[in-house]
């Protein structure tokens, strides 16, 4: 997102080495000097995000300049002073300033990149620097023989506070929007990986894993448009899916060790067949367009682009639903070895599904030799849909920490082989997406809105460490 700022005084700019290129320099016999494109880009010392253009183009005669700052706006017109542009969202851009000056156009362009930190001075982007504690910090995730993982989004991980909890507690990180269809795989011809990338930078500067997150959803709020409105044909839409496979799993091999890479293919109607047709953003454009046989396929696109990579199948009411879950296990049978493991959404509320269902579940799993993903775990407490619940009671908290240690302690006694990660889906309780799902205040996840860590924190803890 562009946003050009209007303040212009009392700004202290350091300057960095920005070299202008010219397109042409000219070399045929001419009667002027023909005009020469140049400009300096300096970093804003006030804000990171923020790239201070100055157009130094002299000529003897009048010109006229323009600025394409790479954003995918349209030209505009070079104004009086300098130019600030801001550059919010991590990736590479081209700026490029036009001069014409009698009759003759030269261009200067500069190529910037961009990472969470900001614009990356001289190109060269560094590792966010942890912030060191003055004491080695430990948490949850130092006292768990499976990784601990967090759902995070990129904003999130910019945030101090957020990011010294991050580090602190979890060791795995999923990401809560930016590795879906829709930011990776925008328009047919273009994909985008910039806030994945700048994910993985942080999780390999805090010793994190990440856990990608999903490539396959037919969720409306995951797909692009062009791919909901896809107008060629089944054969084109299958060699499509693959490719997309192909190049995501290739950009991250290596960096991102596990996959969602089918999430919630099964329905939630009479006999849990695959979602296929069904109104409301319930059907899948996927079954729809590749076949009954689509998961599959999809398995094996993946397998052949990254033999390496860990693949799950991840999907919601597991332990709730026993057809569900057996559904799921139809489907993961017949993948064979093209599957490692499988995601179970722990979506769940304090009282609900009981130990003995969660037991099921995961029994199911081990009993196949996967790898088993505790995923998305919040525990709602405001079940009753009470609109004006302002805060969480204390026998409500307890039973949500009663919860949460049970689910801890129940992935915590499978066998090693099967253990994979426990995931959190959330920090605080106020950025939940169950408020916005249910219409409703919900308090589902480990800390409170200040940062301090609930009971329900105690009880993962707790399950970790008391015998
Ligand atoms: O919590 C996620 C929310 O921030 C996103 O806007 C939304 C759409 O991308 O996805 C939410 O996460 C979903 C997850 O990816 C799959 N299982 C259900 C989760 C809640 O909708």
């Amino acid at each position: 997102m562009k946003k050009k700022l209007q303040y212009v005084l009392g700004l202290c700019l350091i300057t960095i080495m920005f070299s202008c290129s010219n397109s042409d320099d000219g070399g045929t016999e001419q009667r002027l000097e023909p005009i020469t494109a140049a400009f300096e880009a300096t970093i804003s010392t006030t804000d990171p995000n923020v790239l201070i253009l100055n157009n130094t183009t002299t000529y003897e005669f009048d010109f006229t300049s323009s600025w394409d700052y790479g954003l995918g706006d349209p030209a505009v017109t070079d104004g009086p002073g300098n130019e600030m542009v801001r550059y919010a969202t991590p990736g590479r851009y081209t700026i490029t300033l036009t001069v014409t000056g009698e009759g003759v156009t030269d261009t200067a362009t500069q190529e910037i990149l961009v990472d969470i930190n900001g614009i990356c001075p001289d190109g060269v982007c560094s590792p966010v620097e942890p912030e060191v504690p003055l004491e080695p910090q430990v948490g949850l995730k130092d006292f768990a023989d499976f990784s601990v993982g967090m759902a995070i989004t990129l904003e999130r991980l910019n945030i101090p506070q957020h990011a010294e909890v991050y580090r602190k507690d979890f060791n795995n990180l999923t990401a809560e929007f930016e590795m879906k269809m829709d930011i990776m795989h925008p328009t047919p011809t273009t994909f985008n990986f910039d806030a994945g990338d700048a994910i993985v930078a942080f999780a390999e500067a805090n010793g994190m894993e990440v856990h990608g997150h999903t490539l396959i959803w037919h969720n409306e709020f995951a797909l692009p448009n062009w791919v909901k409105n896809f107008s060629g044909t089944d054969a084109q839409f299958e060699a499509m899916v693959e490719n997309y496979i192909t190049t995501t799993l290739q950009h991250f091999k290596g960096k991102v060790r596990s996959w969602d890479l089918v999430n919630e293919a099964i329905s939630d109607s009479r006999g849990n067949p695959l979602r296929n047709t069904e109104g409301n953003g319930l059907g899948s454009i996927f079954r729809q367009k590749m076949g009954p046989d689509y998961v599959k396929k999809c398995f094996q696109f993946a397998r052949n682009a990254d033999p390496d990579v860990k693949l799950f199948y991840n999907d919601y009411n597991m332990a709730s639903s026993v057809s569900k879950r057996d559904a799921m296990f139809r489907l993961v049978d017949d993948l064979g070895d093209l599957i490692d493991g499988v995601g179970a959404q722990m979506h769940i509320s304090f009282n609900s599904p009981s130990q003995s269902r969660i037991q099921q579940l995961v029994d199911g799993v081990v009993s196949r030799n996967l790898l088993l993903h505790f995923a998305e775990l919040d525990v709602r407490v405001n079940t009753e849909g009470n609109a004006s619940l302002a805060a969480l009671s204390t026998p409500r908290a307890e039973a949500q920490k009663a919860k949460y240690k049970e689910v801890v302690e129940i992935y915590n006694a499978i066998p090693q082989a099967n253990k994979f990660a426990l995931t959190v889906w959330g920090l605080r309780d106020n950025e939940t997406w169950l408020t916005d799902f249910w219409k409703v205040p919900e308090f589902p996840l480990m800390f409170n809105d200040n940062y301090t860590q609930k009971p329900a924190y105690d009880g993962f803890m707790e399950a970790l460490t008391v015998d």
